[in-house]
């Protein structure tokens, strides 16, 4: 198939004061999103969780085959299923399978085998990853950097989320299975993550952790 090209479409170069500006403006910003445990019951605006899944999905993938998908729980009984499915692995998790490094490596965040943000939080958005897309005709189609690609997709995401004015949490029960046979997902997707989306609940407590200055996460040669 011959490519076809088409001139790049919206794209604006700012005067480099106004870069520094936005950039700068940006990176303040993006510094207030803390990873929130304690989630308010309180309602979220469909549509605002509809424009955050359509930032995410303009992300780079390979070959743009765009191999996510996600799926979106407000249902309260099936996110208590979701919740009993998640605390069974994680109390397996923190009391046999964890290595005490890892346990270790955790303390400072306070988690434990207690996922009640699970029922709390207003959405869940379950983030499959697919190994292959199916074509109208039943043909196989590999993707390529499907775990990059994703992740990717994610951080755009959990960007999008915190400019909405909403918090995040990024869960990860291990092994995760168990959300294909809740959400009936075909086994060529693999939970890839779940995002708690919500408002902070009132009087909201997040670790005290910082993050790694400039000068130790990035070098220019
Ligand atoms: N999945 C567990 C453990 C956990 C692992 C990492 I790495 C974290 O950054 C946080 C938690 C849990 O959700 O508690």
């Amino acid at each position: 198939m011959n490519p076809t090209f088409i001139p790049l479409p919206a794209y604006e170069e700012y005067p480099v004061d106004d870069m520094r500006r936005r950039a700068a403006w940006f990176c303040h910003d993006i510094s207030r999103r803390r990873t929130v445990r304690d989630f308010s019951p309180r309602p979220v605006p469909r549509d605002v969780i509809e424009d955050c899944l359509r930032a995410a999905g303009t992300a780079p993938s390979g070959a743009n085959l765009q191999p996510w998908h996600f799926v979106v729980v407000g249902d309260p009984e099936i996110k208590r299923t979701i919740c009993l499915g998640a605390e069974k692995e994680e109390y397996e998790f923190y009391h046999h399978k964890a290595p005490q490094e890892w346990l270790d490596a955790l303390a400072p965040l306070g988690t434990d085998e207690h996922k009640t943000f699970l029922e709390t939080a207003p959405y869940l958005i379950v983030i499959f990853a697919q190994s292959y897309g199916v074509l109208p005709d039943g043909r196989k189609v590999k993707h390529y950097y499907a775990q990059e690609s994703v992740g990717i997709a994610t951080g755009l995401l959990i960007t999008a989320i915190h400019h909405a004015g909403l918090v995040s949490l990024t869960h990860t029960p291990s092994p995760m299975g168990f959300l294909n046979d809740i959400l009936g997902r075909p086994a060529r997707e693999r939970p890839f993550l779940i995002l708690v989306v919500g408002y902070p609940a009132d009087g909201a407590k997040v670790p005290a952790i910082t993050k790694k200055p400039l000068e130790e996460i990035a070098t220019f040669v």
